[in-house]
């Protein structure tokens, strides 16, 4: 058996926390992350009979009985995983009756997986019937699309055209453009169910005055995702008091999907 601390899925854990932290979007204990992993891999590193213990979650994830992830822990820092990543870090298996994670490493202190569990796991079962390959989920409070919630309608295609005329990139990289929730009390089933309607449509959701989630098929998927969307948010708030001169008009918008060949909002243009 190998090391589980020399995983691969381990390793872009601690690298992706650590870089997260850094850029200043997961304060204290905000932000959690969740990966699909393969079972075949992961049964290199851990012994898939030895159950350490069990954790309800709270709800019934029928879809993803047997799947296995590996989780950040409830009132854990990012800044911390790449220290002690046996501690923050748990990997889980829903076990047969849906409704219970059998933890088969990590959360060493007695934790559990964060309290957004129900936003992720029910993210994962929306965008797993949309794309096959999606195994990520990540929840973060980037600074400035959070700042931007708050001098912006909610309102998903307004706030999708801002950040599309905002920024070339934009419509390259999500032309299905970002799905917004209203503020929610966060870490219910109920702000998971609403999570996971949008993701049905969007990679991108808008936690209204809270955050932002990003899904992909790897990491670099759905953290380009959110880092793009940051990016033209903070353009955005650098520049929205000043004078507007240029943008990026919609026939723009059109040649750049066009150009590109992507499959876009078309609705969210005007
Ligand atoms: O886990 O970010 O949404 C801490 C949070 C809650
Ligand atoms: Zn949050």
């Amino acid at each position: 058996m190998k090391d589980i601390l020399t995983a691969p899925f381990v390793e872009e854990m601690k690298r992706t926390t650590a870089n997260m932290y850094r850029l200043g979007w997961d304060e204290r204990n905000g932000g959690n992350i969740s990966m699909l992993l393969d079972e075949a891999q992961v049964a290199e590193y851990l012994d898939l009979n030895k159950v350490i213990r069990t954790i309800p979650t709270g709800f019934k994830a029928d879809m993803l009985i047997g799947k296995i992830f590996i989780v950040t822990g409830t009132g854990k820092y990012f800044k911390n995983v790449e220290f002690d990543p046996a501690n923050n870090l748990g990997i889980i298996r829903i076990a047969a009756d849906g409704t219970t994670a059998e933890l088969l490493w990590g959360y060493s202190d007695g934790g559990r997986f964060t309290s957004e569990l129900p936003a992720h796991l029910m993210s994962h079962m929306a965008r797993l019937k949309v794309n096959p390959e999606n195994r990520v989920i990540l929840h973060c409070h980037p600074t400035y699309t959070l700042a931007m919630n708050y001098v912006h309608e909610l309102d998903e295609k307004k706030f999708t055209h801002t950040l599309w005329e905002t920024c070339t990139e934009c419509m390259v990289v999500f032309p299905d453009g970002v799905g917004v929730l209203p503020w929610m009390l966060c870490g219910t089933n109920e702000i998971g169910e609403a999570t996971a309607k949008k993701m049905e449509e969007f990679r991108l959701v808008v936690w209204g005055l809270h955050g932002l989630y990003g899904a992909g098929k790897d990491i670099d998927e759905a953290f380009g995702l959110v880092e793009t969307v940051e990016k033209a948010a903070q353009l955005y708030m650098i520049s929205a008091h000043l004078p507007r001169i240029n943008t990026i008009t919609d026939d723009q918008l059109r040649e750049i999907a066009e150009g590109f060949g992507v499959k876009y909002r078309e609705d969210f243009l005007n």
